[in-house]
């Protein structure tokens, strides 16, 4: 027996069946709160949550495990209209990344509790894991999805695989133990915004244990089930102003999550170990979640990228700010309607005109501050399901895409890290370096700068970045919004 297996054989729970990786906002408002509910009304108390942070919030580890694990989700309808539910379905927390402060005389170290998660994923119990570790957490190519294998963090993984450091690491090194131990494996679940979540996260596990050992690859491949899933929640990051509505509560919780009081999850019913029962707390489980996931990629997140960048050069705050203008909510209405829409493919039934209404309805709601630079983050990883597919779908229909043109000039004039009034902020992007050379080599030189981005082949696909008409649209727009302002560059759009 080696040491995962002797500590998951003495560390046996019967109430957690669940492990997570990415201990954020989103996990403690959405999946948390669905199986609190579903616990409260069934009793059953088998799928508790093991969950971990790999990177950053060491600090909400720690704090939850003071708090005994309890914190407070607020489910905002609109400012007068707040849930307040008290959470205990994360019964355990981990931190496996970089801890700067655990290490002597400033130096780093790594994984903590990296041995208690593994025995935790390694234990019978664990039947389930689940994911929202953000699209950069899978380390796949954002525009053809293949495994990142220069990327330090995996370089490390492939080296020193029973130390690791990413979430598909983990899971491979988890997995070897169970495969070892003659252990079923665990279903993962993704709960991250992108496409075809469920086989991308196959893909970067599968591409990684490749790199280890082909007969454990194969292994993952037929043993173990990725199943699909759409989330939709709208969970801003926790400002000071959230606290204290909060507090006027009376609520002192500074583990505390505030979102809005809509909430979805769709799921491919794909689970060999069994699944908590989550229909009755309104989890939809269907055969594919491609339709929905792609009409909720491209109409909700890629409104919201669209008010990012917009917004965030004319700094404006939030979604809230951002949609209170005409100008911008009349633009995301074309963009969805005449530009996402039309590349959907949707069960018979579904309207999404009404889709459309009940977005703009979410986004105009007044107790989120939801921040534009939040949504502007990663952009890189964000782009193409959000926008790019679509807009390639377009063009080869011979359809116009002008929002989109007018987005994507936005994102580049955006990366250079300040507004169009001169106000710096920081890019938080895995190819932040990449853009600051960029914006460093062509300067003022829209008819080079442009094409430089288009040519990034990480985030354009060849198809896209080839298209001369495209190329064109593209520097006309950032001309315009760069030379005349937002509101000017929103205007023309209409003077078609
Ligand atoms: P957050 O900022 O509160 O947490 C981010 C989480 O991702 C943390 O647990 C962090 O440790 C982890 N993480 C970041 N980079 C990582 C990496 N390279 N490797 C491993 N873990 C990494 O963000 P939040 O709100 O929890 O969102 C996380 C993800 O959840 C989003 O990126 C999105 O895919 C999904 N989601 C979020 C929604 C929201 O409204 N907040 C709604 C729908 C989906
Ligand atoms: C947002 C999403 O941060 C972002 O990029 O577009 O997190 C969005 O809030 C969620 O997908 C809503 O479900």
């Amino acid at each position: 027996m080696n040491d995962v297996t002797r500590l998951a054989a003495a560390a046996p729970s019967g109430r957690l069946g669940i492990v997570h990786l990415g201990l954020g906002a989103f996990h403690r408002a959405h999946q948390a709160v669905y199986l609190e509910r579903y616990r409260q009304r069934s009793g059953d108390d088998t799928w508790g949550v093991s969950s971990a942070n790999l990177r950053g919030g060491v600090a909400l580890v720690d704090a939850l495990r003071d708090a005994g694990h309890r914190y407070h989700v607020a489910e905002y309808a609109d400012r007068d209209n707040v849930t307040l539910r008290e959470i205990g379905v994360i019964e355990e927390t981990h931190f496996t990344g970089q801890d700067k402060r655990t290490g002597r005389d400033g130096a780093v170290s790594w994984g903590r509790d990296l041995d208690a998660l593994l025995a935790r994923l390694v234990s019978p119990d664990t039947r389930l894991v689940t994911l929202t570790v953000t699209e950069k957490g899978y380390f796949l190519s954002p525009a053809e999805g293949s495994l990142l294998r220069d990327d330090p963090l995996i370089a490390h993984d492939i080296r020193e695989p029973h130390t690791p450091r990413t979430a598909p690491g983990i899971l491979v090194e988890a997995l070897a133990h169970r495969r070892e131990a003659g252990q079923p494996p665990f279903t993962v679940l993704s709960c991250d915004n992108m496409p075809d979540n469920g086989r991308r996260t196959r893909a970067a596990v599968i591409q990684l244990a490749a790199c280890r050992d082909i007969e454990l690859s194969e292994w993952i491949a037929s043993a173990v089930a990725f199943p699909c899933s759409m989330v939709d929640r709208i969970v801003p990051a926790m400002t000071e102003t959230d606290f204290a509505r909060l507090a006027e509560l009376g609520v002192e919780d500074p583990n505390a999550v505030v979102g809005e009081a809509f909430s979805q999850w769709v799921v491919e019913d794909d689970f060999p170990l069994g699944r908590p029962a989550w229909e009755a707390e309104g989890v939809e489980m269907v055969a594919d979640v491609a339709p929905f996931e792609t009409m909720k990629l491209r109409m909700l997140n890629g409104s919201h990228s669209l008010l990012a960048y917009l917004g965030a050069l004319d700094d404006i705050e939030t979604v809230f700010d951002a949609v209170s203008r005409d100008d911008l909510r009349g633009l995301l209405r074309r963009y969805m309607l005449e530009e996402a829409a039309p590349t959907l493919s949707m069960p018979a039934g579904t309207d999404l005109d009404a889709y459309a209404d009940s977005l703009l309805a979410r986004f105009a709601n007044d107790s989120l501050r939801h921040r534009l630079q939040q949504i502007a983050m990663d952009g890189s990883q964000k782009l193409p399901q959000r926008w790019l597919h679509g807009a390639l779908a377009r063009l080869e229909a011979g359809a116009e895409v002008s929002c989109t043109v007018l987005g994507v000039a936005a994102w580049i004039r955006y990366t250079a890290g300040h507004d169009l009034h001169g106000n710096a902020y920081a890019v938080d992007d895995p190819l932040a370096t990449t853009y600051k050379l960029l914006h460093e080599a062509h300067g003022e030189d829209i008819e080079a700068l442009v094409p430089a981005f288009l040519e990034l082949d990480a985030v354009f696909p060849p198809a896209l970045a080839g298209d001369a008409d495209f190329a064109a649209a593209v520097t006309a727009a950032y001309r315009n919004l760069t030379r005349r302002g937002l509101g000017e560059a929103i205007a023309s759009l209409g003077r078609r």
